[in-house]
Formats: structure tokens, C-alpha cells, sequence
């Protein structure tokens, strides 16, 4: 069954203090430069033209809200690990990624992309570390699906969960994206329409 989705362009946002200062909430999207945020936006809500997307990384530089269904806010943020901000032991996380994802009181679950065909990246797990430790709720999408075999796909979410198991008792939420073909929609949809419904 096609879920209808209703998305407006809102705003795009180079500080923190510039969100919308509504009550709707913020599901957002984080993750490498290039690995597939912007898409995934668009194939979510099934307009091809909503964020922008590029072939070369660091393409979304801004924080854009996209209002869906005049209820809650789909976020696209710009990337990590493209442009090194700074040496230090968090510069690699760009103050802008860093103050909405910890502080912004809008952000209500964040999802984490990883690349589908990778082994788990340093700069994945040091992110996702950083939300463990704020106790920040997030969830994992496997980008890029469509360019891997099922058994391929299968193995590699095998091993990243089994990476993640080394140090969490319990897994976050995972699905498996394909924003060239529509593979995880309805369930990502699902899971946040529930995860609003719960709040
Ligand atoms: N085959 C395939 N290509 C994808 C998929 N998702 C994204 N891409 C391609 O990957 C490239 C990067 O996509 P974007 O959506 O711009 O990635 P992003 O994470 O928003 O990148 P930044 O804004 O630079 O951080 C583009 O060439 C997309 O067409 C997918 O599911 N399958
Ligand atoms: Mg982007």
C-alpha cells in the first residue's frame, strides 16, 4: 500500500537559532557526505526535485526542514567526514551537526545513514558513539541497497550489527534503504509515524 505523503521546502537554517520556531518535531537525517540523505528525503516523499542532490560530496550545507503533512519536519543535514573542520577530538563533526544534533530541543530521532556496501566506518561508529553518550534516540539506515546482491546486503548488516554488539546490549532500530528503487519506504515511514505517535 503507497503511503501519501504531503512535503513542503520550510526553510533552510545556517544556525541553530534559525529552525522553525513551531512546535512540530524533527526527524533528521545525518550521515557521510555522499551517502545518500538528500535522496533518501526525496524518496520518501516521492518528489525527485525536494533536496538537492549531487554526485559530489558535500553538497547540503545548510540545515533544511521539509514540512510533511503539515505535522512534523523531515531535516536534511549537510555531511560529515567530506571537509575536515578541525583537528580536535570532535572537529571532525562540524559545529553546526553538533549543536542540533545535541542541543536543538525540536530534534526527535535522528537517523544515522551508513553505506549498504561498506564495512562499519571509524567516523560512523565514533558518531554513533557520541549519540550513545547524550543519550540522543537514533536509528541506523542502510543506504544504496539496490547496489548489492540480497546475500551481500545480508552480510554486511550482519556484520555491522555484529560490530555495534560489541559495545551496546541493545541494538538501535535498522532498515535498508534503496532510494533508486523505493526499498525501505514504508517501513521508515511507518517507524516514524509511531515514533511521533509515542511522543
Ligand atoms: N544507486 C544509488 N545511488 C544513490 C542512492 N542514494 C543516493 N545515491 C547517489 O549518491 C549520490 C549522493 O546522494 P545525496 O543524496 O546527494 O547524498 P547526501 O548524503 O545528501 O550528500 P551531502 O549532501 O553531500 O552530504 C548521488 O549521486 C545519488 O544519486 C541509492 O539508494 N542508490
Ligand atoms: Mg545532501
Amino acid at each position: 500500500m503507497a503511503v501519501t505523503i504531503k512535503a513542503k521546502f520550510k526553510c533552510s537554517s545556517e544556525k541553530v537559532s534559525q529552525v522553525p520556531k513551531d512546535d512540530f518535531k524533527d526527524i533528521a537525517f545525518i550521515g557521510r557526505s555522499n551517502v545518500g540523505k538528500s535522496s533518501l528525503v526525496n524518496m520518501l516523499t516521492g518528489n525527485k526535485g525536494l533536496a538537492k542532490v549531487s554526485g559530489t560530496p558535500g553538497k547540503t550545507k545548510l540545515i533544511n526542514h521539509f514540512l510533511i503533512n503539515d505535522s512534523w519536519y523531515l531535516v536534511d543535514l549537510p555531511g560529515y567526514g567530506y571537509a575536515r573542520v578541525s583537528k580536535t577530538a570532535r572537529g571532525e563533526f562540524s559545529k553546526l551537526i553538533l549543536d542540533y544534533v545535541l542541543k536543538c530541543e525540536k530534534m526527535h530521532f535522528l537517523f544515522v545513514l551508513v553505506d549498504s556496501r561498506l564495512e562499519p566506518q571509524k567516523i560512523d561508529l565514533r558518531f554513533i558513539e557520541l549519540l550513545g553518550e547524550n543519550g540522543i534516540p537514533f536509528g541506523i539506515i542502510f543506504t544504496k541497497a539496490d547496489k548489492l546482491s540480497q546475500a551481500q546486503l545480508n552480510r554486511n548488516v550482519k556484520a555491522y550489527k555484529a560490530h555495534l554488539s560489541e559495545q551496546w546490549e541493545e541494538l538501535p532500530p535498522m532498515f535498508i534503504s534503496s532510494s533508486e528503487k523505493g526499498t525501505g519506504r514504508e517501513e521508515i515511514i511507518s517507524f516514524i509515524e509511531e515514533a511521533l505517535a509515542n511522543c
